[in-house]
């Protein structure tokens, strides 16, 4: 099993997708093991943000990312970050498929509802940013069985 990052960003708490994201992971058979609702400050932010420092849309980021609660979450499942970066879509949802969060339901690449972790160094890192190890529970699902092939 492998545990990723994910993070319904303000634009999608304020516009009410975080039902709507919950209900695609949890559908797609993923575990949700960690989730907070926080309001993102500065700092944070800019940790989280650290490789697009030097980018041109650097201030804009940072602006947004601390405007209003987000949602943060781990989850896990089988190859959940490839599973999740898929659910998700293109960072650009003029680009996204449909079918896709950002597909579906966005325009801007400003304004793109939610973060997902892209590699396993990333979701490291981004899940100790927002949790501590002891926030991540460990539970089974009562549909594991009908999810998995074994
Ligand atoms: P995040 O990290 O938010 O899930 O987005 P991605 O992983 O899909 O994409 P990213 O790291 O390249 O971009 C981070 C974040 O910056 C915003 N952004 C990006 C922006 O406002 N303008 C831009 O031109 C780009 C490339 C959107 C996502």
């Amino acid at each position: 099993m492998e545990r990723t990052f994910l993070m319904v960003k303000p634009d999608g708490v304020a516009r009410g997708l975080l039902g709507e994201v919950l209900r695609r992971v949890e559908g797609k058979g993923l575990k949700i093991t960690a989730m907070k609702m926080l309001r993102v400050d500065e700092p944070l932010g800019k940790r989280h943000y650290e490789e697009h420092r030097e980018k041109p849309f650097f201030p804009g980021l940072i602006s947004f990312i601390t405007s209003g609660p987000s949602v943060a979450m781990v989850v896990e499942g089988r190859d959940a970050i490839k599973v999740m970066r898929a659910m998700i879509g293109k960072t650009d949802p003029k680009e996204a498929s449909p079918g896709t969060i950002r597909g579906d339901f966005g325009l801007d690449v400003g304004k793109n509802i939610v973060h997902a972790s892209d590699s396993k160094s990333s979701a490291e890192r981004e899940m100790a940013l927002y949790f501590a190890p002891e926030e991540l529970l460990t539970y089974s699902r009562a549909d594991e069985p009908w999810v998995y092939e074994e």
